[in-house]
C-alpha cells in the first residue's frame, strides 16, 4: 500500500529563561501530542533570545536547559527532529532576504514589538523590530503545514504567512502556507498575580508564573496565593479573569470541561479550588521534573542529540534557500 506522507509540523521555543507553565499549556503540551501524527522538527530559537540582552554564562545554560526540557517532556529524538536554530544559518541568510519582502509598516504594527520596546527601552534594538520576518524564516524553511503555537504568536504566524504569500506570488510555489495551530484552552494562560496580562517567565513577580521545574511545593504555594475575585463560586464570568484563568488551567491539564469543573466545586469555596489546581499541575509536571534532571546531567547525549538535529535540519532549510537564492536571481 502507498504510504501516505504526513502533515509537517514545526515549532520553536526560545531559551530565554525557565520555561513556564504557559509554555507548557499553549505550546508544548501540543509539541509531544502532535509527534505521533506529523512529521515534527522543533527548535530551540537562540536567534531570538539576543532582541533582549542576555548574559552569556546563563544564555549557554539556558540553551542547554530548554532542549533537555524538550527531551524530558517526551520529545522522541527518534520520531522528531530537535535542533538549535544558531546552528543552521539558513536561517539568517532567508531572514535577510525575507526582510527586503517586509515592509516596515506591517512590522511597525506587532503588538509584540510595541509591548517589548515599552519594556526595554534602553535597547529597543533592530532585531526586536525585524523578529518576526526571522520567526517567518524558522518556519518557512521547513515547508510545515501546522505551527503549534500559543495564542500571543498569532499575529506572528500571520505575518509570515503575509510574506509567504507575496514571495509566493511574486516567484511562484516556494513556499507552503503554514497554518496556526492553537490549543482550545489554555491558548493563553494569564499571570496568577495580574490575571488580565500573559503568564510570562520574565515577569519579576515569581508568584505570578509557575516554572515547569518547580517543586510541588512552589507550585501549590503560587495556587493558593493566585489572584481571584469576592464572588466565592467556581464558574467561568465576567469580572472573574482569575477563576477563569484556573478553570483554564485545570481544564487543560484534567480535560474535564468547564461545566463539570463548576460542577465538581459546586457549595465549596475558592481554597478547595485552588488546592486542586495546584495539585492536578504538580501531578502533571512531576514527570518531566524528575525526567529532566537526567538529560540535563548528561551533555555528551544531549550534544549528540542537536548536532544529528542540526544535521537534519540544515539539508531541509539549505535546500529551500537554494530554492529562493535562485528565484530572487542570485548565482548560486
Ligand atoms: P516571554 O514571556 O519572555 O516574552 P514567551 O514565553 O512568550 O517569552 P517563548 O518561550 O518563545 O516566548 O514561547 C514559546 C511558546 O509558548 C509560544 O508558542 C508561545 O505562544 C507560548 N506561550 C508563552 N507564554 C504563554 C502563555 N502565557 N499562555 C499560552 N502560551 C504561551
Ligand atoms: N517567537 C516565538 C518563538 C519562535 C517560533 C518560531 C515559534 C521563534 N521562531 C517559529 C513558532 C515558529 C515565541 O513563542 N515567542
Amino acid at each position: 500500500m502507498e504510504e501516505i506522507a504526513k502533515k509537517k509540523v514545526l515549532s520553536c521555543i526560545q531559551p530565554s529563561g525557565m520555561l513556564t507553565l504557559g509554555n507548557y499549556i499553549g505550546a508544548l503540551k501540543n509539541w509531544l501530542n502532535m509527534q505521533e501524527e506529523f512529521d515534527c522538527t522543533y527548535a530551540v530559537a537562540d536567534l531570538h533570545a539576543i532582541t533582549v540582552r542576555q548574559e552569556p554564562a546563563k544564555l549557554r545554560q539556558q540553551i542547554y536547559s530548554t532542549a533537555a526540557l524538550l527531551l524530558a517532556l517526551g520529545i522522541d529524538p527518534e520520531k522528531s527532529n530537535i535542533f538549535i536554530q544558531s546552528h543552521v544559518p539558513a536561517h539568517s541568510q532567508l531572514s535577510w532576504i525575507l526582510s527586503c519582502y517586509t515592509q516596515f509598516g506591517e512590522l511597525s504594527r506587532m503588538t509584540q514589538f510595541k509591548e517589548k520596546s515599552a519594556k526595554h527601552t534602553d535597547n529597543v534594538n533592530a532585531g526586536l523590530f525585524s523578529y518576526p520576518v526571522l520567526m517567518a524564516s524558522d518556519i518557512l524553511l521547513y515547508k510545515p503545514d501546522l505551527v503549534p503555537v500559543g495564542a500571543d504568536q498569532k499575529q506572528h504566524l500571520e505575518i509570515a504567512r503575509d510574506i509567504a504569500t507575496r514571495f509566493n506570488h511574486t516567484y511562484g510555489d516556494v513556499f507552503t502556507i503554514p497554518d496556526a495551530y492553537i490549543p482550545k484552552v489554555g491558548a493563553r494562560v494569564m499571570s496568577l498575580q495580574d490575571p488580565t496580562k500573559k503568564m510570562s517567565k520574565s515577569d519579576e513577580n515569581i508568584n505570578a508564573w509557575v516554572a515547569i521545574l518547580d517543586s510541588k511545593d512552589d507550585i501549590i504555594r503560587k495556587f493558593k496565593r493566585a489572584v481571584t475575585d469576592s464572588e466565592a463560586r467556581v464558574c467561568i464570568g465576567e469580572n472573574k479573569a482569575g477563576i477563569n484563568n484556573l478553570i483554564g488551567i485545570y481544564s487543560a491539564v484534567t480535560g474535564k470541561t468547564a461545566e463539570q469543573i463548576t460542577a465538581e466545586f459546586e457549595g465549596r469555596g475558592y481554597g478547595d479550588f485552588k488546592l486542586a489546581v495546584g495539585e492536578a499541575v504538580a501531578e502533571e509536571l512531576r514527570p518531566i521534573r524528575e525526567r529532566y534532571e537526567t538529560f540535563i546531567a548528561d551533555k555528551k547525549q544531549l550534544e549528540d542529540i542537536y548536532r544529528m538535529g542540526d544535521e537534519k535540519a540544515a539539508y531541509i532549510a539549505n535546500k529551500t534557500l537554494s530554492k529562493v537564492m535562485k528565484k530572487v536571481g542570485f548565482v548560486l
